[in-house]
């Protein structure tokens, strides 16, 4: 294995550090709370950790909304905080990778405040400044009709210059001009400095949004009667993304990007587009973070929620593992700060069926091709939280939601209900460390309520039960150390058309792993209908990792929730 390709054994963990550890009570995780837990981290196993945004911020969304690229807020430390933590992390061997938010700023950036200060300012050009566009009643209105991924309008009027600003998410978070090239060299200079002070590699927030199309069309527009439009098609992998990518490679990973990490997010990214960011021969990124798996659970839109079909999630997981096979690498994950806890959406949070789905989520994941990211609180099989009001919700993507949704008709419980199913505040409540008041997160008063199973589901009960789900996601994490063939195995899906049965094969050097995973509450025969037709070579076997017990024979039915790797 060349040194390039060292992430395909790695595992990544992904903090958000605001619901991590707190270490001086004021209720809000923090830096010295993480150096706190390395040993945990260390523990689990992981090669890399992921830290959510702790940059200097007014935290409208949770720090995505950065007023400083080359400070900390101090609700989280000090730079001697982070210094501190890249080198105790490195002196265990594990890596720490940065988020990159440079589509957006927030407004309160000197960069925006001096932007929006008039309209001859040098920096005006910086971001997406607009006259206001006459409208068909003779009046005047945003420059394009695209919505904000926020809800609302994604353009705000500055009333002292009399023309709008574009922000594809909050109105906190204008979106920066990447066509400026005083932009792009401000950003990959702020990188540079980051990766001078130690940092291993970035992963790159929307990175896919950074270039617009210029003359700025309108949508489609949206159902209903908001006016507003998906503009999308406009700014999602646009006209000059690869240029950028490849011109930021050469200023800032050049000669180092060997040990380096880089991860872009790419909402709505196809399999074709994932190949051109991640062949490495293209000098972009390492990989990216698709979209299409969580959004099957979807109908019209995010918040409207359906049924999983399994066959759909083995078919489209399945031709990301064959598009990226020759060229380029996979991500892979269940859940982030984002989306809805795993076990809670793709596996099942009946007490019965927790612990086993949790582990088997974990084992079908970890067992893909590509580096599997672990966010926090999943290693411990972590659920969604039982949020009893609409006022629960502290997210501006949720709240922003159901003020708008119920402004316009729709009826309130089913908004909630809705809610309760993909608010991203599902995966924002403090970890689980242990069963003492607020479970160990904090002293004080913690900024997002525990979620109330913690006296249960917690680390420390955990780590002291060989047979939890933290010991088995640090056995599947040690397997990609220890065993080629999942890092490096060619991947073939298996019974594509079964409902409940996730089969597959891994093939590396003459090695070849089975992982069979049964996606139901009952018991299911591996050669039953639609199963596996061809497995007498697979009689003796060695079950390499099972989460429910052995099996009495490793090609026998599998019970509720069980998964098995055989070689
Ligand atoms: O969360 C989403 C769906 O619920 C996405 O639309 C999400 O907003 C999108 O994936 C972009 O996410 C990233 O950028 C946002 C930030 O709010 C997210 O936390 C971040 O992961 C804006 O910076
Ligand atoms: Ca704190």
């Amino acid at each position: 294995m060349t040194e390039a390709q060292w992430f395909r054994e790695a595992v990544v963990y992904q903090i958000y550090p605001r619901s991590f550890q707190d270490s001086n009570g004021d209720g809000i995780g923090d830096l010295r709370g993480i150096i706190d837990r390395l040993d945990y981290l260390k523990t689990l196993g992981v090669d890399v950790l992921w830290l959510s945004p702790i940059y200097t911020s007014p935290q409208d969304d949770n720090g995505y909304d950065i007023a400083d690229y080359q400070d900390i807020d101090p609700t989280f430390g000090t730079l001697a905080d982070v210094d501190e933590l890249i080198a105790q992390a490195h002196a265990r061997g594990i890596r720490l990778v940065m988020d990159l938010v440079v589509n957006h700023t927030s407004d309160e950036h000197p960069w925006f405040v001096e932007s929006r200060s008039s309209t001859d300012n040098p920096k005006r050009d910086w971001y997406w400044w607009r006259a206001p566009r006459e409208t068909a009643d003779g009046g005047t209105g945003a420059p394009t009709n695209w919505e904000s991924f926020f809800s609302g309008p994604a353009w705000e009027l500055d009333e002292a210059t009399g023309e709008y600003y574009l922000h594809l998410f909050s109105r906190k978070q204008p979106d920066l001009n990447w066509e400026n090239p005083e932009v792009r060299e401000a950003v990959y200079a702020m990188m540079r400095w980051w990766l001078d002070r130690g940092v291993d590699g970035f992963r790159m927030d929307v990175i896919n949004m950074i270039s617009k199309v210029t003359s700025l069309p309108d949508g489609e527009p949206i159902p209903g009667d908001s006016g507003l439009g998906d503009g999308t098609q406009h700014f999602l992998n646009g006209p000059r993304i690869h240029e950028f990518l490849q011109e930021m490679h050469a200023a800032v990973f050049e000669g180092r990007a060997e040990k380096l990490l880089t991860v872009g997010e790419t909402p709505g990214v196809t399999v074709d587009d994932a190949v051109l960011y991640t062949d490495p021969a293209r000098r972009e990124v390492d990989m990216v973070f698709q979209f299409e798996h969580v959004g099957l659970d979807h109908g019209d839109h995010k918040w409207d929620p359906r049924t999983l079909d399994l066959r759909d999630l083995k078919k489209s997981l399945g031709r990301w593992q064959d598009g990226l096979a020759e060229t380029g690498w996979n991500s892979l994950y269940w859940n982030n700060h984002d989306q809805p806890r795993a076990v809670s959406r793709f596996g099942s949070d009946a007490p019965e069926h927790r612990i086993a789905s949790a582990k088997l989520l974990g084992t079908v994941l970890h067992l893909h091709r590509g580096t599997p990211y672990v966010y926090q609180g999943e290693e411990l099989g972590m659920t969604n939280v039982p949020f009893p009001t609409a006022d629960d919700f502290l997210d501006i993507e949720s709240v922003n939601y159901y003020r708008a949704a119920v402004a316009s008709g729709s009826d309130a419980a089913s908004v909630l209900d809705a809610l309760r199913t993909g608010s991203r505040d599902n995966a924002r409540s403090p970890m689980q460390w242990d069963s003492t008041e607020h479970s160990g997160f904090t002293s004080g008063t913690p900024w997002f309520g525990v979620n109330p199973n913690y006296t249960e589901i917690n680390a420390e009960a955990e780590l002291a039960d060989d047979d939890s789900v933290f010991h088995h996601y640090r056995r599947v994490i040690e397997l990609r150390h220890t065993e080629p063939a999942v890092g490096h195995g060619d991947f073939r899906m298996l019974a594509a058309d079964h409902p409940e049965l996730y089969a597959f094969t891994r093939a590396h050097d003459g090695v070849e792993l089975l992982v069979v995973a049964n996606f139901s509450d009952s018991e299911l025969a591996l050669d039953g209908p639609d199963a596996l037709d061809d497995l007498d070579g697979w009689a003796d076997a060695t079950l390499l990792l099972g989460n429910v017990g052995d099996p009495t024979s490793v090609t026998g039915p599998l019970r509720a929730w069980e998964a098995r790797v055989l070689r």
